[in-house]
């Protein structure tokens, strides 16, 4: 059961020194996902919309979203009048996407590595853009335009020629107007009126009116989650994923300097995305009086917030931790392996060459997750889970491939010739070592 709080929205409260190394591991741990249930709710709703193609989406929707569809597809070119947006709406995300375009569009692997080896060998890389993406934005608790920039600019950026956006419907059954215009403005091809593992297993599978995509991006809940991971594992449908998903997180570290109203919004701003988010603080050598504050202020700055009752669900599953050193911290946050990490501390900058995992990194006092959630620049489609262990967030190569190439010349494949023919003869490959010794015989008749 939940501590008893009294009614505080209140995070727990650890001190490294005084928990066991157990209590240290577990502390790192993200809440267990049991899948197979999720799992087993998924398969028939993809087996479904694999066979009955539209209509088993209209059908899901119906279901699901409660809305009534004619047509699951709306096709490029967008009308103008479903796009209609306040002017400060349009001013916002036209700023948004000119700075998420420069950083994406920086990103853009656009020359051919060529590396010669050996002289005569000579080995090339490039890359080529994934033709036919998949982006799904969610819909559920918030409108989220931002996740369709996130997704949408480095796909047109990669050079994708199919963009094909999925989004729960609006009851009456239309897409958010804020969502149609960033697909208009990225290029999408269709957007496909529908959420959940049905939206998954339609730019999975293909229908009538969706086409098939090559890779699917986004996050989304676990039943998205579950159907992207089926969808991958299935070679029918020959389909990647961009990476695993698990609740949103962050990660503070504040130190004595830090302003406490700053840390506590930066808290919540995480904590009101869902009940299951997930926010810890390191706090690196607070008195007593000093991390009061900060509770002081996520308490009373919670009780404005319209989201508080999901606040009230996460930040009592969320926990402070107090370190005595920076280093500590530092060591901490690397194997917690964060989403998302904000260093309110005193020369903030010079630690973040000593961090090794991180989704994002939001340095000093006035680098808030907000400017990254977005507007900044950069993506905000991370890996959380502690899968930024070894995944990076969304970005430009997310929708490309690359593809290597070698030409040698009659005197590379002399000079390299032996150790190929060694290698194969040892691998017991006759056949490969043939396509050498062939040429071999000829070049030095
Ligand atoms: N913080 C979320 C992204 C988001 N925030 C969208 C606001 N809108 C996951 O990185
Ligand atoms: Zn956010």
């Amino acid at each position: 059961p939940p501590p008893k709080t009294d009614g505080r929205i209140q995070m727990e409260k650890y001190s490294l020194d005084s928990i066991s190394k157990e209590k240290q591991a577990e502390l790192l741990l993200r809440p267990i996902i049991d899948s197979t249930e999720i799992t087993n709710r998924v398969t028939p709703i993809m087996k479904d919309v694999r066979e009955r193609g539209d209509k088993a989406l209209i059908d899901l929707t119906k279901k699901f979203d409660r809305v009534e569809l004619t047509t699951p597809t709306v096709k490029a070119p967008f009308p103008p009048e479903l796009m209609q947006l306040d002017p400060k709406t349009k001013a916002a995300i036209d700023q948004a996407y000119a700075n998420i375009y420069k950083f994406h569009d920086a990103q853009m692997d656009r020359e051919t590595l060529v590396v010669e080896t050996m002289p005569g060998v000579v080995c090339s890389r490039f890359a080529r853009p994934i033709e036919r993406v998949g982006l799904y934005v969610p819909g559920g608790t918030a409108v989220l335009p931002s996740t369709t920039l996130m997704l949408g600019i480095p796909a047109k950026v990669a050079g994708c020629s199919e963009i094909v956006i999925a989004t729960p419907p609006r009851p009456d059954g239309s897409v958010v107007p804020e969502v149609m215009y960033v697909a208009h403005k990225v290029g999408a091809t269709h957007i496909v009126l529908a959420g959940g593992a049905q939206a998954v297993a339609a730019m999975a599978y293909g229908t009538e009116t969706v086409p098939k995509v090559d890779k699917i991006c986004g996050p989304g809940n676990q039943y998205v989650t579950a159907a992207k991971m089926l969808a991958q594992n299935d070679t029918s449908c020959l389909v990647s994923i961009d990476m695993p998903a698990g609740p949103s997180e962050v990660l503070v570290i504040a130190d004595k300097n830090c302003n406490p109203a700053y840390v506590a919004a930066d808290l919540l701003s995480q904590a009101e995305h869902g009940a299951d988010s997930q926010v810890v603080l390191l706090a690196v050598d607070l008195s007593d009086d000093e991390l009061t504050a900060i509770e002081n202020q996520v308490h009373d700055q919670a009780m404005q917030l319209p989201r508080v009752d999901i606040i009230r669900q996460s930040i009592p599953k969320s926990y402070s931790l107090r370190v005595k050193t920076l280093e500590q911290a530092t060591e901490f946050s690397n194997n917690y392996a964060p989403e998302h990490l904000i260093l309110h501390i005193d020369n903030a900058r010079d630690l973040v060459q000593h961090i090794t995992n991180a989704g994002s990194v939001f340095v000093g006092a006035y680098s808030p997750e907000s400017m990254g959630d977005y507007a900044s620049g950069t993506n905000h489609t991370l890996p959380t889970y502690g899968y930024s262990r070894m995944y990076s967030g969304v970005n430009t190569l997310t929708f490309v491939k690359h593809i290597t190439s070698q030409e040698l010349t009659a005197d590379g494949l002399d000079k390299l010739g032996d150790s190929v023919m060694q290698l194969a003869a040892i691998e017991g490959l006759d056949a490969h070592r043939n396509a050498v010794a062939i040429r071999v015989a000829d070049i030095r008749k």
